[in-house]
């Protein structure tokens, strides 16, 4: 039998004893911000999110689902939101479901020609990212961003293309505004 788990639907924060968690912190987002010295001036120990996975199955197992939660704190790295590092999944055509619980935010989106696009979020708003498509998810408001997340437990993370190349586009608080800028 599979673990009992529970979720507040006000913060989104998934109660268990099999509740795996990850913590990211500005100290492991090196070269992700296109102001390496700002993030370079921030506290490295600083929590840029947090992620509570529930993974019932071995991670590659086909056939099973993985269910999660990511608090994503406010805040800026030179004009560029906190977010998360973004991935493909290492499974191109695996696809995967977000659901906004609290903040404001925004789901940006990649497709293998580099074409990138956002999507509000908002509570109760919810997001297919379909299959060969990058996601990551940036914090544009004051207050903590959390979304649940459901993907196949074979979709694997490829980390790598976004380290390397980032995304074709980057989300940035130009004037107050959230605004996505093309890279070069
Ligand atoms: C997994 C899913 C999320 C992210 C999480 C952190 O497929 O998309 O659980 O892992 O939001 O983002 P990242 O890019 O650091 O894995
Ligand atoms: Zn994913």
């Amino acid at each position: 039998m599979t673990d009992h788990i529970g979720i507040s639907f006000s913060t989104g924060e998934i109660m268990g004893s099999s509740i795996r968690e990850t913590l990211r912190t500005i100290g492991d987002m090196k070269d992700y911000y296109r102001d390496e010295g700002a993030r370079r001036n921030l506290d490295p120990e600083k929590v840029v999110y947090r992620v509570q996975a529930f993974m019932p199955v071995a991670e590659g197992e086909q056939g099973g689902l993985f269910f999660g939660t990511t608090f994503v704190e406010p805040g800026v790295v030179g004009d560029e939101y906190f977010m998360t590092k973004g991935h493909f999944h290492g499974n191109r055509n695996r696809s995967e479901y977000y659901l906004t619980v609290q903040g404001a935010g925004a789901l940006i989106l990649m497709d293998e020609n580099r074409r990138t696009v956002f999507e509000p979020m908002r509570p109760g708003s919810v997001h297919y990212i379909p299959f060969n498509t990058a996601h990551r998810v940036a914090n544009t408001g004051d207050s903590v961003l959390a979304f649940l997340a459901c993907w196949p437990s074979d979709a694997g993370h490829d980390y790598g293309t976004i380290a390397s190349q980032g995304f074709g586009a980057r989300l940035r608080k130009i004037k107050g505004v959230a605004t996505l800028v093309e890279e070069p």
